[in-house]
């Protein structure tokens, strides 16, 4: 009997990060049967802000997800600091950013947007079916032409579509045959958050105030990018600085430093940062990789998705931007009727055609805005190079018009 062309999907995914939670909503919007499996509990969430570039956010507003209970700030401006004395060298206004990109420039603590992407997957009603979610599931192998997953406690599962959304260490993306080329960077990271109510009193009532991302450095590997999120309640900071200086070796999100540490990574840097630095709180070590390309994403059912299939540079600000962006691809391709068009073994390349060029040119453009500010967009939007990204690119991209030129083209390949 031909299956009906709405009949639902059942998909399994495997990480619960924001890119594997934004998949679960995005193809519980469609009607699709959704299981997330997680390795752990949750247990120790955490992380600092991160950016949503107008079209990432544009997809979580069309799923429904409160994006106001995540706080966000919405970003007015860039701001550049002279790295010795903070002196303003130039300022990038984002004023019409709603008007130009339709939404506008949220900046969330990841910690907030997980939260309220957990409850549009497995809580709040909605369009679709909810998803289910299993922690303490760490999947161990998977069959990409059977489309199953085995777990660590002996359990197994089968799906139509498997989604990776494993993250930067990705499994799931070796148990598929690829073998990520990569290297460690000669660049390392510090992230730290500090509360509003703190600066206030160290009067530091600017950083909370400006509503911006504040940079001091960017050229060469030094580099401090600052931004308030939470309702302006929180602030965070990256701190990047040579890899030489302590050979950090471990992996990972957790790994905790000392306010003198930082201070000390820094020695010539504007004094008041300084004053942010000794009082910051929840100091993490950040051990940066530069991965080449993957030479695919998918095989027999298996999706790679977010970090598992693009992991890039904090530099452009887009990770989670694009692991919501795959995510929303997801959802454009299966949408409900998809099967009147094509089936999922097609849908799936048509994934892999629609995300993989763009999300490799902006993991380029990342790598390259790692030691020159000029190549972040926004700072970039100048002429200057032809070829260069820029915020117009990021933000004004049309998915859907992308897509409906690669179904066509499809079509037109097989007549
Ligand atoms: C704890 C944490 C803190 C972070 N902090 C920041 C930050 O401060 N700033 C920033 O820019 N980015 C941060 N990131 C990265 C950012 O979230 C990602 O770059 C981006 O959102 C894309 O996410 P992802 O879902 O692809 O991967 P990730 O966010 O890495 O999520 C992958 C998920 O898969 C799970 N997983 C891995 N292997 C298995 C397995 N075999 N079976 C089952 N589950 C598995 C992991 O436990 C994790 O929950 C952080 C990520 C994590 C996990
Ligand atoms: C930055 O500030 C320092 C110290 O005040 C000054 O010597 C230097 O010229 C400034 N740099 C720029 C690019 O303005
Ligand atoms: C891996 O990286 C090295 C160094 O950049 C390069 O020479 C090589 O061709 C790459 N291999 C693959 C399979 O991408
Ligand atoms: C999928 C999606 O939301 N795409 C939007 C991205 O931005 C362009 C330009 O503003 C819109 O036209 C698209 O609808």
């Amino acid at each position: 009997m031909p299956s009906r062309t709405d009949s639902p999907l059942q998909v399994a995914i495997i990480g619960a990060g924001l890119g594997g939670l934004a998949a679960a909503v995005s193809l519980r919007r469609q009607g699709h049967i959704v299981t997330v499996y997680e390795r752990y509990d949750f247990a120790g969430e955490v992380g600092a802000s991160l950016s949503a570039a107008s079209n990432g956010s544009r997809f979580l507003e069309e799923w429904g997800v409160d994006v106001s209970a995540a706080k966000p700030v919405i970003l007015r401006q860039l701001i550049m600091h002279n790295w010795s004395d903070g002196e303003v060298q130039n300022t990038y206004p984002l004023g019409d950013y709603k008007s130009k990109f339709g939404t506008d420039y949220n900046n969330f603590h990841r910690i907030d947007i997980h939260k309220q992407l957990l409850k549009s997957a497995f809580e709040a009603p909605g369009e679709g079916p909810q998803c289910d979610l299993k922690v303490n599931h760490k999947a161990i192998n998977v069959d990409p032409e059977e489309g199953t997953i085995q777990f660590e406690d002996g359990s197994q599962t089968s799906a139509d579509i498997i989604v990776a959304a494993d993250g930067i260490r990705s499994l799931t993306r070796e148990l598929i045959d690829i073998t990520p080329n990569f290297t460690m960077s000669t660049s390392c990271c510090y992230r730290c958050i500090i509360s509003a109510e703190k600066l206030r009193s160290l009067d530091l009532e600017d950083y909370v105030s400006n509503e911006a991302i504040e940079y001091w450095g960017g050229f060469g590997i030094n580099k401090i990018v600052m931004s308030p999120c939470s309702n302006g309640e929180v602030v965070s900071c990256y701190c990047f600085y040579p890899a030489s200086v302590n050979n950090l070796r471990e992996d990972g999100w957790n790994i905790g430093a000392s306010p003198d540490q930082l201070v000390e990574t820094f020695p010539d840097l504007d004094p008041r940062m300084k004053k942010l630095m000794l009082n910051a709180e929840d100091i993490k070590m950040w051990r940066l990789y530069r991965h080449d390309p993957y030479p695919y994403w998918v095989k027999g059912k298996v999706c790679l998705l977010g970090d598992a299939a693009h992991p890039m540079m904090p530099d452009q600000s887009q990770g989670s931007c694009m692991a919501f962006e795959d995510a929303g691809a997801l959802g454009l391709i299966f949408q409900k009727n998809f099967r009147k068009d094509y089936g999922v073994a097609e849908g799936l390349s048509l994934y892999e055609n629609l995300r993989k060029p763009r999300a490799t040119r902006v993991q380029e453009a990342s790598f390259r805005a790692r030691e020159d500010l000029s190549e972040r967009i926004g700072w970039s939007s100048s002429s200057d190079r032809p070829g260069k990204l820029t915020i117009e690119e990021v933000c004004g991209y049309n998915m859907r018009e992308h897509l409906t030129k690669l179904v066509d083209e499809a079509k037109q390949a097989s007549v």
